[in-house]
C-alpha cells in the first residue's frame, strides 16, 4: 500500500449518525471553497465590531463554538481518536492537546495519534519539554489494535488526506466527530461538527479563539495549561513564519496566548540543534540546486525515513537566497521496516500570488485514481509519489543511482513547465 498519500475523500462512505443532525454540520463546500485565495485580502473593514475571532465566512466563532459545545455534551464519557497527519507539526500537535483538554471537560478522552514520526528537532523538543501527549501508533500496530473502544474520531490541522491512519479507522467503522482545520477543503467530509477556514493562518488560532470563548477557561496557575499555551504559542508562530504571515486572528489569538504562555519554556523548545544528518541533506541541496526564474529547485537523492523533515528545513535555507522566491526541494525517502521508497518534495514560497496548493496539483497531477500527489496552505507545500514495484533493491548501487537519476529528471521536467513563464498555465512571474 502507499506509504502516504494526499488522497481525496470522494469515496468515503457517509457517516451518518442517527444521533447526529447532519444537516446542520455538513461541511458547506461553496462558502469554503469561496475563502481559499485570497489568503492575504485584508479582513472586512467591520470585523472590529465583530465578537472575537470573527471568521471569513462571516460567521462568529461564538456560533462554532457553541455547535462543537454540543457535539460534546452529546458525546459525554466517550473515547475518541484524534488524528494527525503522519508526521505532525507544532501546529497540528499543539491544536490537538487543546481539543483534548477541551475534551476532557464533557468526561470525553481523547487519544492523539500519528502514523509517522516526529522528525523535526523541534517537534521532539516541543514533545518532550511540554510533555505533550501524543502517541506514535505506527499502521502495523494499528492494524492489531482493537479500535473498537472508540466511539469515534476527529481531524485537527488535517482533513485525513495525510493519515496512513485514515483507511483503518474507516474499516473500523467510526463516525467522524470533529474536523478543525486550515488547509483548503480536500474532499466532501461528513463529520457532526466541522470548522476548515482556508483564510486562517494556523489551525492554533482557531483553538485559541475556543478557549478564548470559554470553552475551557485557561487558568495560569495550572501547568498543563501553560504548557498547551506554550505549544500552541508555538504552533501558531511556526505555521505564519514567527507571526509574519499572521493575520488580525493570528496576532489576536498570540495576545490572548502571551498571557499565559511560558517563554522560558518556548525559547528551550526553540532552540534545539539540528542533527548531523539533517545538515548534510541540507548541504546537498544547497549543492544541487538549480535557480531559474526565481524558483531554486533541488534534488537531494536518498534519505532515511527519520531524517524526512530535513527536505522541509532546506526548502525554508533555500528560499532564503536572495532573488529566490519559491523553493521546491525532494528526494527519496526510504523506509527501512517496510521496505518501501516515496519521493517526498516540500515547496516554500514567499511569492503571495503563487498558491502552492495549486501549483503542486497541476505540476504533478492525480493518480490513477483520482489523488493528488501534492497539496498545500498559504507559503507552502508538500507532495508524495509512491514509488511502488520500483521501491528497494538498492543494494546495487548503480540501479539505485539509476533509479534517483529517472526520478529526479522527471521532477526537475514537471516543475520547469510551471516555472517557465510562457508555457505556463500558472502566472508565475
Ligand atoms: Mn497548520
Amino acid at each position: 500500500m502507499p506509504l502516504n498519500s494526499f488522497k481525496q475523500l470522494n469515496s468515503l462512505p457517509s457517516t451518518s449518525n442517527s444521533e447526529s443532525s447532519v444537516e446542520e454540520v455538513e461541511i458547506d463546500m461553496g462558502s469554503a471553497v469561496a475563502t481559499q485565495e485570497p489568503s492575504l485580502a485584508p479582513l472586512s473593514g467591520d470585523s472590529g465590531t465583530q465578537p472575537v475571532g470573527r471568521n471569513n465566512n462571516g460567521s462568529s466563532t461564538t456560533s462554532k463554538v457553541e455547535a462543537l459545545r454540543q457535539v460534546l455534551e452529546r458525546h459525554q464519557h466517550e473515547r475518541h481518536l484524534v488524528l494527525l497527519q503522519d508526521f505532525p507539526d507544532p501546529d497540528a500537535l499543539s491544536s490537538a492537546w487543546a481539543y483534548q483538554l477541551i475534551a476532557q471537560q464533557y468526561d470525553l478522552q481523547c487519544d492523539i495519534v500519528y502514523a509517522g514520526t516526529l522528525s523535526h528537532q523541534e517537534n521532539i523538543a516541543l514533545v518532550k519539554l511540554t510533555g505533550l501527549p501524543a502517541q506514535r501508533l505506527p499502521v502495523q500496530t494499528a492494524k492489531s489494535k482493537d479500535l473498537s473502544g472508540y466511539k469515534g474520531y476527529v481531524l485537527v490541522d488535517n482533513q485525513g488526506t495525510t493519515s496512513q491512519l485514515l483507511s483503518l479507522v474507516l474499516e473500523a467503522g467510526l463516525p467522524l466527530i470533529s474536523v478543525i482545520d486550515h488547509h483548503s477543503l480536500q474532499g466532501e467530509l461528513k463529520p457532526e461538527f466541522a470548522d476548515i477556514r482556508p483564510n486562517v493562518r494556523a489551525t492554533a488560532t482557531i483553538l485559541t479563539q475556543y478557549l478564548q470563548t470559554g470553552l475551557l477557561v485557561l487558568d495560569s496557575s495550572v501547568g498543563q495549561h501553560v504548557k498547551c499555551a506554550t505549544a500552541l504559542m508555538h504552533g501558531l508562530r511556526s505555521d505564519t513564519s514567527s507571526l509574519m504571515q499572521a493575520q488580525e486572528e493570528d496576532f489576536q489569538a498570540a495576545g490572548f496566548l502571551s498571557r499565559f504562555y511560558d517563554y522560558q519554556l518556548l525559547k528551550a523548545v526553540l532552540q534545539t540543534n539540528r542533527s548531523k544528518r539533517v545538515m548534510d541533506v541540507i548541504e546537498r541541496s544547497l549543492k544541487n540546486r538549480i535557480v531559474q526564474n526565481n524558483f531554486s529547485i533541488a534534488g537531494v537523492g536518498y534519505l532515511r525515513y527519520d531524517d524526512r523533515d530535513a527536505i522541509p528545513q532546506a526548502a525554508d535555507f533555500l528560499v532564503t537566497e536572495e532573488n529566490v522566491h519559491t523553493a521546491v526541494v525532494y528526494g527519496i525517502v526510504h523506509d527501512e521496516d517496510e521496505e518501501l521508497e516515496v519521493v517526498i518534495g516540500s515547496l516554500r514560497t514567499t511569492k503571495l500570488t503563487l498558491d502552492p496548493d495549486e501549483f503542486l496539483k497541476e505540476a504533478f497531477g492525480q493518480d490513477n485514481q483520482g489523488r493528488f500527489f501534492g497539496g498545500g496552505r498559504s507559503g507552502a507545500g508538500g507532495f508524495e509519489i509512491p514509488m511502488g514495484f520500483l521501491s528497494g533493491s538498492n543494494e546495487i548501487s548503480a540501479y539505485a543511482k539509476m533509479k534517483w537519476e529517472v526520478f529526479d529528471a522527471q521532477i526537475k521536467q514537471k516543475l520547469q513547465r510551471l516555472v517557465n513563464p510562457q508555457d505556463s498555465p500558472i502566472q508565475t512571474e
